[in-house]
């Protein structure tokens, strides 16, 4: 079956988004709304996979879900051209989560290397959840036949094991996928990453071997969309380097992670290439660099806070907003959920 091109992807309320965020995947969210259906979540049933420390009780998630719709929003995805939703208010997420569960191996789940980096030396205290995350996300995805999935490249993982299920799932009951009018067997799609954001992986600006994270517990290490101009500069001020001046070749970045990552930071932000931006900083001092990023980063950053503040304002709005995209994301979904139903062999009503 040929199915129709279809765009899904989330990102958890565990706090606020940042910079990393914002190249590695919004961009490419906010291209693809102008040619495709597409469909974004807020994802806060994979935001409690992690220990409640984490994404701070149930006052601080209801506000991170706001804050990360108003986000959405601020960054350009109009709620109208887009289904704009938080994952809890549709059940099939978690439905069909459970039947993915019973689907995907424990072999496949071992090999997932963003959960050995959460769970870290305390495997054993990690949550059920935590681990079985890829389920739910290969479940968010595949709830809509979702075809085109823009991420960052620490999700790629993620994806390929999305494809995996996709493709037992379509195996395991490929008989009454078929008897059900599937010709060709093939009930879900197999949904393609989109990684090519202008910076897929941004690092952080403690560490330039990890990635930028929300859940990092130094928030220097990040440029938060709601960082005020003042905090902008003095992060990028702080952000380790190396004692070298700025090389004028693209070569000359390897083996410097913290150098790497500014440039790629300021080619992302300005939209030119990493040589471009060599050309004109290459040989100079890490100071002058980091003067003209801070003040790009705040010309770019800067609007989206304020907007984002803005809409924090009407509250209301924004649950408005998520209760419109959660009856038409639910209107996708249901019908999908109920055939998997029929195809599993549960009996329905
Ligand atoms: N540093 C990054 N560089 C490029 N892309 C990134 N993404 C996240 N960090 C970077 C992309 O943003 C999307 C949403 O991510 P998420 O919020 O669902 O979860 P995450 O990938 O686990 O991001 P964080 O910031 O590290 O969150 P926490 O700390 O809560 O786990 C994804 O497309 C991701 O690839």
């Amino acid at each position: 079956m040929a199915f129709k091109e279809r765009v899904f992807s989330g990102m958890q309320p565990t706090g606020s988004l940042h910079l990393g965020n914002y190249l590695g995947a919004m961009l490419q969210w906010i291209k693809l709304q102008e040619t495709h259906e597409c469909i974004y979540c807020v994802v806060d049933l994979h935001a409690i996979t992690q220990d409640v420390e984490v994404w701070g009780g149930p006052v601080e998630l209801k506000k991170s879900i706001r804050q990360v719709t108003a986000a959405y929003i601020a960054c350009g995805l109009d709620p109208k051209k887009s289904v704009l939703f938080n994952q809890s208010q549709v059940p099939e997420h978690a439905e069909l989560a459970w039947v993915f569960n019973c689907v995907a191996r424990l072999g496949w789940l071992n090999r997932m290397t963003q959960f050995k980096e959460k769970a870290g030396k305390n495997r054993e205290n990690a949550s059920v959840g935590l681990y079985a995350y890829p389920n739910l996300m290969a479940a968010d995805i595949l709830a809509y036949r979702a075809t085109h999935v823009p991420v960052g490249e620490d999700q790629k993982q993620h994806l390929e094991l999305a494809r995996d299920i996709a493709q037992k799932f379509n195996n395991d009951f490929k008989p009454s996928i078929e008897q059900a009018g599937y010709a060709d067997g093939i009930f879900f799609p197999q949904p393609e990453p989109v990684i090519t954001g202008p910076a897929t992986r941004v690092m952080s600006l403690r560490d330039g071997t990890k990635k930028m994270s929300k859940s990092d517990p130094s928030d220097l290490s990040r440029i938060n969309l709601t960082d005020e101009a003042d905090v902008v500069a003095k992060k990028i001020q702080k952000a380790k380097t190396d004692p070298e001046p700025l090389p004028s070749e693209a070569d000359g970045l390897s083996g410097r992670p913290e150098a790497e990552n500014l440039v790629g930071i300021y080619a992302a932000l300005s939209n030119v290439s990493v040589e471009k931006v060599l050309s004109e900083f290459g040989g100079g001092q890490f100071s002058g660099f980091k003067k003209a990023l801070a003040e790009l980063a705040v010309e770019k950053v800067g609007p989206i806070g304020a907007e984002m503040n803005r809409l924090m304002g009407d509250v209301a709005e924004i649950d408005r907003i998520l209760c419109d995209g959660a009856a038409r994301a639910h209107a996708i979904a249901k019908p999908i959920m109920d055939e998997v139903k029929d195809v599993v062999g549960f009996v329905r009503s």
